[in-house]
């Protein structure tokens, strides 16, 4: 059974389907729903009175066994609702942690899961963690006694300091795997997104990568990033964790530095899924900025793209597009609007190039593949010194070329294209 608050009649759509949709990904069917209109959540019983003894009455009717909040209870309101309806019952956080705790493959991912459940247990003194689709089983979650509690919360905390050092250790290491990408200096993309809009498909559609694609929600999880060449260049694209209407703030701070390879990059193309109704596609992309700011995103370069559009009517996708200046409307899984986004993403980094006139010896083969990477195509004339060539070289790495320049172009200090 689905209960939900609004602060005012919902206009357009299904106020609960989000909540509905995330059950169905921790395995979960939903039997009955209810939304009660009112300010705010009750700070007891999240519901009002009346409407409680009208959710009881729905529970026996469904022959629901679990209720589910369409936002994060305070322990009081759980206990008085578990009390007053007679059914175990469980807030939006603890269907999103479910799910995170299924999908999470990578040592990292399963720390982070496991130190976000933690910490929300901790808060609400509860046993050690049941998974979800035992719950939905039916098994009932009274708390354990009052000492056995004391002691859960002395092992959970020992348990979070544990996680956060081995966290912090692995941290370190994906510190170390930046340093080398970021030594190479190949322009960084990051995917960024609601949950669901296609970033996997996107990521795979632009290098060939092999990530896993889901229609439920959070498929993926841990960071994958590959390379694509356009015009010749190399570009590093990442796909990352999904972001979702009130993300649980223990999962933020857990996947801290998951999200932030977000930050690191020099460009975000923020996906969004045009074909999602009008009033879900807004909140999604508020959703997205708000994790984004929340990350310390905010000042990274952003190209929003509107995916599926293989799914809307032309017109309606265009309409997208002209509301929604500088934005681009793709379909990652019919290739439409791609070649376009690969020129945007090019030209986001043309700015930060200077051009440069070269001179390599042809002992200097590797310098030339480097080079190659890094300013894509290349103009070449071979002379009897060695190969003469112009290219367009990303300003930070311009001082690697400058003992080959001709004519003092390049790194020199004349301000132009500098930064
Ligand atoms: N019709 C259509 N479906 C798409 C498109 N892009 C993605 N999808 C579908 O949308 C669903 C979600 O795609 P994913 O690529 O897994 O989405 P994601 O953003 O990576 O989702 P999370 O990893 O859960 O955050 C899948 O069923 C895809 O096949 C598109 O351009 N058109
Ligand atoms: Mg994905």
């Amino acid at each position: 059974m689905c209960l939900g608050v609004l602060p005012s009649p919902s206009g357009d759509g299904d106020p609960l389907a989000e909540l509905k949709e995330l059950l169905r990904t921790a395995g979960v069917a939903t039997a009955g729903e209810m939304v009660q209109v009112r300010a705010s959540p009750d700070p007891d019983r999240y519901l009002g009175r009346g409407k409680l003894a009208e959710v009881k009455a729905g529970i026996a009717r469904a022959d629901a066994n679990l209720v589910v909040c369409d936002d994060e209870l305070a322990p009081r309101q759980e206990r008085n609702l578990e009390q007053a309806l007679g059914v175990p019952v469980i807030d939006r956080t603890a269907v999103i942690l479910d799910i995170f705790a299924d999908h999470a493959h990578s040592a990292e991912g399963k720390l982070q899961v496991e130190l976000a459940q933690l910490e929300y247990n901790l808060a609400r003194m509860r046993g050690l963690w049941t998974h979800l689709e035992r719950l939905g089983g039916g098994i009932g979650t009274r708390g354990p006694g009052e000492s056995q509690i004391e002691t859960d919360r002395r092992l959970a905390r020992d348990r979070i300091a544990n996680l956060r050092r081995r966290l912090e250790r692995l941290e370190r290491n994906r510190e170390v795997m930046r340093a080398r990408r970021s030594g190479s200096a190949l322009p960084i993309v990051a995917l960024a997104g609601y949950t669901n809009a296609g970033k996997s498909t996107l990521l795979n559609a632009m290098t060939g990568a092999g990530a896993g694609v889901g229609e439920r929600l959070f498929h993926t999880l841990d960071p994958t990033t590959r390379t694509y060449r356009h015009h010749g260049r190399q570009y590093l694209l990442t796909d990352t964790v999904g972001f979702i209407r009130k993300l649980p703030h223990q999962l933020v701070e857990a996947f801290k530095a998951t999200l932030e390879e977000t930050t690191l990059a020099d460009l975000i193309i923020h996906v969004v899924d045009a074909s999602a109704p009008e009033r879900q596609r807004r909140d999604a992309i508020a959703a997205v900025e708000s994790v984004l700011e929340e990350i310390g995103a905010d000042d990274v370069p952003r190209l929003r793209a509107y995916n599926k559009v293989d799914l809307m009517d032309r017109a309606d996708a265009n309409e997208l597009v002209i509301r929604d200046p500088g934005a681009i409307a793709i379909s990652a899984l019919s290739g439409e609007g791609l070649d376009e986004l690969r020129d945007r993403i090019e030209s986001a980094f043309e700015e930060t190039l200077r051009p440069m006139e070269l001179l390599l010896p042809y002992s200097e083969g590797a310098m030339l593949a480097e080079l190659h990477d890094v300013a894509g195509d290349l103009e070449r004339e071979d002379r009897p010194e060695g190969v003469v060539v112009k290219a367009s070289v990303p300003a930070a790495l311009a001082h690697r070329f400058t003992d080959f320049a001709l004519n003092g172009a390049g790194a020199g200090r004349d301000g132009k294209g500098a930064d």
